[in-house]
């Protein structure tokens, strides 16, 4: 799945927002295209959480992905990208760390998130998939510590600055590769990579879904369409296709 040159934007409300209009507006708007900003306004998490970011520290893009993957199959793009960011991270010689469903950790800090977005799709064949990554580059210290989690940046991990666009077209490599070995083979072929980098396999953990049902258990697994398998105390095993996990 090739990506098109990224469009580079000073400032932006949020790249997933503006992309998401962008698709609306034109139908036609080809798979691959991307949006990057040196900084968003509005930088958006799941459920609707902030994603922090200083004007010219980091990168903050969006790539549009028009699949024909079945709707249940998308549930395991999050962790597909989280492959390609880990991929990515090595050729920083940095080992990553895959955090269900969305977060890429180094050293149990985080450096990256997602947030796949889908959008209705015109013709009810392919789906639009809005792909939006936030990765720490050149994040201090100090902009680390005021996140209500730990966070680290490239920049904290190797005391080195990098140049954001070339991560971005370095990302873009990784990504390519995994989603279109996902889009060949299914999650199947993805999965062996994000179990080698889980960060809470076999270890306790608690799924707290959307609408506040909490779960804890044993990180047992990951199913077909990427949702995490838990064993509980008594044995019972429960399987969940979003929420968020603490360790
Ligand atoms: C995510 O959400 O991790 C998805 C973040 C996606 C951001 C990208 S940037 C480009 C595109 N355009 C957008 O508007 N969004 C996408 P979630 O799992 O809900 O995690 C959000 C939580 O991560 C926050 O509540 C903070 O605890 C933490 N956080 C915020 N900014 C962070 C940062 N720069 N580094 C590490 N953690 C951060």
């Amino acid at each position: 799945m090739p990506f098109s040159p990224p469009i580079w934007f000073d400032t932006l409300d949020s790249t997933n927002t503006v992309l998401k209009e962008m698709v609306v507006d034109n139908s036609q708007l080809p798979s691959g295209t991307v949006l990057a900003t040196h900084y968003q306004t509005n930088g958006r998490g799941r459920l609707s959480r902030q994603w922090q970011s200083a004007p010219g520290e980091n990168l903050t893009f969006s790539a549009l992905l028009r699949t024909n993957i079945d709707s249940l199959a998308l549930t395991s793009l999050p962790l597909v990208i989280g492959v390609a960011i880990v991929n990515a991270l090595e050729t920083y010689n940095m080992h990553g760390q895959l955090k269900w469903p969305n977060d890429v950790l180094v050293d149990h800090k985080k450096i990256a998130g997602v947030l796949v977005e889908l959008l209705p799709s015109p013709d009810g064949k392919l789906a639009n998939c809005i792909i939006g990554i936030g990765f720490n580059i050149n994040m201090s210290l100090d902009s680390a510590n005021v996140i209500n989690q730990p966070a680290t940046s490239l920049l904290i991990e190797s005391n080195q600055t990098y140049a954001v666009q070339l991560v971005l077209d370095n990302l873009l490599i990784h990504l390519d590769k995994a989603i279109t070995l996902w889009e060949e083979k299914g999650f199947a072929a993805i999965k062996p990579n994000w179990i080698k980098h889980a960060v809470s396999l076999n270890t306790q953990v608690t799924i707290n879904n959307t609408i506040n049902n909490i779960t804890t258990g044993i990180h047992r697994g990951i199913g077909p369409s990427g949702e995490i398998i838990l064993e509980a105390l008594d044995g019972t095993i429960t399987t969940h296709f979003c929420g968020d996990l603490s360790l």
